[in-house]
């Protein structure tokens, strides 16, 4: 079938934002990090070059402020006059983070970019030779809570070009402050061939046939919340108006979490040396492995040629003696292991970079299901335990014993930041610490008698 034209999906650039880790000892990684956000962006525009793409859509979060950062909005004026040199056109809505209502460009942009008006859903017809070939409907945010069920108004009669719909949403159907929609008042939308969502900061196709529905996710993360390889989508459209989705990955930087099990190990580690090695030699392995695209995507190039660096969170688990050891010291000997990590690892090419290292070892208590099942007290107390997990009501009582600290786990976009998001997994955590720490102090006073 004959390609028709190509188009790039991008969303959540935040321009003006920053990667929430600095590395003091060394400038060009600081640099590198310093300039990821900028970096990424700069690449989905050398990839729209590269592919001979004929348009960009970015759907929403192009800033990361309604007041778009000096720096910020003179690279989305460069770039697009870049493209203008190159005849790519660009499509933006703002989303909840650059709201149209309250920000204006600070930089007259080039006739090639055009950017979606708030006060109703506005569709665009690209033309190539007077020909259509395709169309683009979309609306921006007024302001950061944009509460209007937008695309009960994107409708499309003609269904002879490739029709494609232009949303910031969160998907949450109900009383969302992200424009309330579901997946089936998507799908019910039946002239439109994509929908090219942003807000979501991960890669993910929800719907691979007509409609598609996708996510293109962020083109860089920002803190550890968002691991992986960020990227764009690159789109083939055929002249059945079928088409091919492939992965353009852009982020210089990726976070990654890694846990270490000291009790999935050959030889337990039983020294701070020990541990050293471990990380070091799990930083390695990570150093060594080929990246594959999000959701089995083919990547328009090796990902390997696009990562510089990798910033990685620590989390040591599991029980045993090496416990007690880390306890004790636990700041400095967090210190050490770090200083020691990234001094082996930080000059590699990618680079490395350890952010933190979590201790979450637990002391050995390898006769505890002994205990629980001949300790009628013990036994008792692991009932309970078993019941706050699983008795919803019971569960509701101890979240709000637990305090204001925590906050209901929700949407990522209206998190309070001075709370704890307090996960399904964070409450298991819990409840199996303060099982443990019971059976600890249970010992302890059997020990004394
Ligand atoms: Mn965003």
């Amino acid at each position: 079938m004959i390609l028709m034209f190509r188009f790039i999906h991008a969303s959540d650039i935040h321009l003006g934002s920053i990667l929430h880790a600095s590395v003091k000892a060394s400038h060009k990684i600081d640099e590198i990090l310093k300039e990821a956000v900028y970096s990424s962006f700069k690449r989905i525009c050398d990839a729209a070059i590269k592919c001979n793409v004929k348009f960009i859509i970015l759907s929403g979060d192009v800033y990361d402020r309604e007041l778009s950062t000096v720096k910020g909005s003179r690279l989305l004026y460069d770039e697009s006059k870049r493209l203008e040199e190159n005849s790519i056109d660009i499509y933006i809505i703002r989303g909840n983070h650059d709201p149209l209502g309250d920000g204006r460009e600070l930089f007259t942009l080039s006739s090639n970019v055009h950017t979606f008006n708030y006060e109703e859903a506005e569709a665009v017809e690209v033309k190539r030779n007077e020909e259509i070939v395709a169309r683009i409907i979309g609306q921006s945010y007024k302001s950061k809570w944009e509460r209007r069920k937008m695309i009960s108004s994107y409708n499309v009669e003609d269904t002879s070009v490739y029709n494609i719909g232009v949303v910031h949403t969160a998907l949450e159907p109900n009383s969302s402050n992200y424009v309330p929609c579901s997946i089936e008042d998507l799908k019910g939308k039946e002239n439109i061939h994509y929908w090219a969502l942003g807000h979501i900061h991960k890669c993910k196709i929800i719907n691979d046939k007509k409609p598609v529905i996708a996510y293109c996710g962020t083109p860089q993360g920002r803190d550890i919340g968002e691991e992986g390889v960020g990227g764009a989508l690159l789109i083939e459209v055929r002249e059945d108006l079928s088409e091919e989705i492939k992965f353009i990955p852009t982020s210089p930087v990726v976070w990654k979490k890694v846990k270490l099990n000291i009790n999935e190990c050959i030889e337990e580690p039983t020294g701070l040396n020990d541990l050293e090695e471990l990380i070091i030699e799990k930083g390695e392995e990570i150093l060594n492995i080929s990246f594959q695209a999000p959701e089995g995507l083919e990547s328009i190039q090796s990902i390997d040629n696009v990562v510089e660096g990798y910033i990685v969170q620590w989390s040591v688990e599991g029980k045993g003696k090496l416990n007690e050891l880390l306890r004790e010291d636990e700041e400095n000997a967090v210190k050490y292991l770090m200083e020691r990590v990234n001094k082996k690892l930080l000059n590699r090419s990618p680079f490395l970079y350890s952010d933190s290292v979590l201790i979450n070892t637990s002391k050995e208590m390898s006769d505890m299901n002994y205990l629980i099942k001949n300790n009628q007290v013990l036994k008792e107390m692991d009932g309970i335990a078993v019941l706050c997990l699983e008795d919803s009501n019971l569960r509701k009582d101890i979240i709000s014993t637990f305090g204001s600290i925590f906050e209901k786990d929700g949407d990522t976009e209206d998190q309070d930041e001075g709370k704890i998001q307090l996960s399904d997994d964070l409450i298991e955590e819990i409840i199996s610490a303060a099982k443990e720490i019971v059976i600890e102090k249970f010992l302890e006073k059997g020990e004394q008698a």
